[in-house]
């Protein structure tokens, strides 16, 4: 089922003229609104006049999380606040947080966009969905919230965390469909086997997973462990909160909802776009947002994008899954490292666990050093010594042709590294940069 059929089948021609038709008044709309937008646009020389057409959209200048956080709170805002009716934060982790508002016309473009996202990945209206990511401050709980009951679905609320109570509610109220992140959703499959409950005879046959980055092999390892289709799902704060992109059942990318959140990909470096199927950063400006609306927003994550039409109909652009991010790139011995590599390769691996974690660190002017803390079976650590010792040679070798660089692995019990209900942390940076 597609949901806004008009839009998502949209002749390509058809979608580019109302692109045009849209940023032509959304650039008008920021610079008459937002005094902060206008002193940009002036100092880029652009005038509203200037921007004519979706192709013009280059002559703009980019936004940046930095104009957030230097507008912080209310200064990117393009309504008067009294018209705002739902305040988010994302999560950040230096600096002011930055804050995001809606109006109530934004709140039902988001709707809009989740019960899109929800049909992609196979939902029908008679659905329960059982919605696990953390409701609050986060966008994930409320945004599929309100896409769910726009769609009318049966929403089961648990929000994050109480693991214990949520495979019992899934095995008491049968939903078909799970939304949470990833790693929580690969947690949960270990406490179920402990509660004694296969996984595979669990309810949850669709998975609507995202808000972190994760690898085709973890795709392939949640399907296996509860026999159900896990689908990516794409979004961040500062354009709506999820919803921005979502994979159908094709799971061949993910579709970026173009009317309304335009995609394009640049060279982090230069900003000058890339080829298509190049990858690069993604940048979104957010065609029809009322409360703070974003001309080339820099995502800072990493994708190529293809405009091949999709099997599923949909005619709507579509990424890669996320390869990275430009700044969780991890720098080491001047050599980019990326977390999903290194996943990558755990799962690859007999007997080692999705559960890792990068330990970083310089001791005095000394070259860094990488440890990679990797969860095994509880059976390998009662083998020998030596077999243990031939795994983490070979996870070490393994991880070192990729990576190109020499690291530690040490192998850990089950359950050593800490869980996370929400976004798994992979990196522990310990040095002083
Ligand atoms: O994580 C919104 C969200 C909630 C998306 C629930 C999907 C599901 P933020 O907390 O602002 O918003 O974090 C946004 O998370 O720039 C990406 O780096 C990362 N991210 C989000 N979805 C994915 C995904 C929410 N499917 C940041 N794959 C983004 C990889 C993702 N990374």
């Amino acid at each position: 089922m597609i949901w806004n059929e008009k839009i998502e089948t949209m002749p390509l021609e058809d979608l580019k003229n109302l692109q045009s038709e849209r940023l032509v008044k959304l650039v008008r709309y920021v610079y008459e609104r937002c005094p902060a937008y206008k002193q940009k646009l002036d100092t880029a020389g652009v005038s509203p006049g200037d921007i004519q057409g979706i192709e013009d959209i280059t002559k703009l200048p980019f936004t940046t999380k930095l104009d957030m956080r230097d507008t912080y709170p209310y200064g990117l805002f393009s309504t008067p606040r009294d018209q705002v009716v739902e305040i988010h934060v994302s999560s950040g982790t230096t600096g002011n947080p930055t804050l995001v508002g809606y109006t109530k016309e934004d709140i039902k473009l988001w709707a809009d966009v989740i019960a899109r996202s929800l049909c992609c990945a196979g939902a029908r209206p008679d659905d329960l969905i059982q919605i696990a990511y953390g409701y609050g401050l986060f966008t994930g709980g409320l945004g599929l919230h309100y896409g769910a009951l726009e769609m009318g679905l049966t929403i089961i609320p648990t929000s994050s965390g109480q693991t214990q109570r949520q495979l019992k509610i899934m095995q008491d109220f049968q939903p078909r469909i799970l939304a949470c992140t990833p790693s929580y959703c690969l947690y949960m499959a270990e406490e179920a086997r402990e509660m004694g409950l296969d996984p595979r005879t669990a309810s949850w046959k669709i998975g609507i997973f995202g808000a972190e980055p994760w690898s085709e092999s973890m795709r392939t390892e949640i399907e296996q462990a509860w026999d159900m289709l896990a689908t990516d799902i794409y979004g961040l704060s500062e354009i709506i909160g999820p919803g921005v992109s979502q994979e159908c059942t094709y799971k061949d990318g993910l579709h970026v909802f173009s009317d309304v959140f335009y995609p394009e990909i640049i060279d982090p470096d230069t900003g000058r776009p890339v080829e298509e199927g190049q990858d690069g950063e993604l940048v979104i400006t957010t065609l029809t947002k009322q409360a703070i609306p974003l001309l080339r927003y820099r995502t800072r994550d990493i994708v190529s994008l293809t405009n091949q039409p999709c099997r599923c109909g949909r005619t709507s652009p579509r990424t890669s899954k996320i390869k990275g991010r430009t700044d969780d790139m991890i720098v080491v011995r001047g050599i980019n490292v990326f977390p999903s590599q290194i996943e990558h390769v755990l799962l690859g691996i007999e007997g080692t666990h999705p559960h890792y974690q990068l330990v970083i660190d310089r001791q005095s002017h000394k070259l860094d050093q990488v440890e990679i803390m990797v969860e095994v079976d509880e059976k390998i650590f009662s083998d020998e010594i030596k077999q243990m010792r031939s795994l983490e040679q070979k996870i070490k070798k393994e991880i070192e042709a990729v990576l190109s660089i020499g690291v530690q692995v040490k192998l850990v019990e089950p359950k050593t590294i800490e869980r996370s209900m929400g976004k798994a942390k992979r990196v522990v940076d310990k040095r002083q940069l």
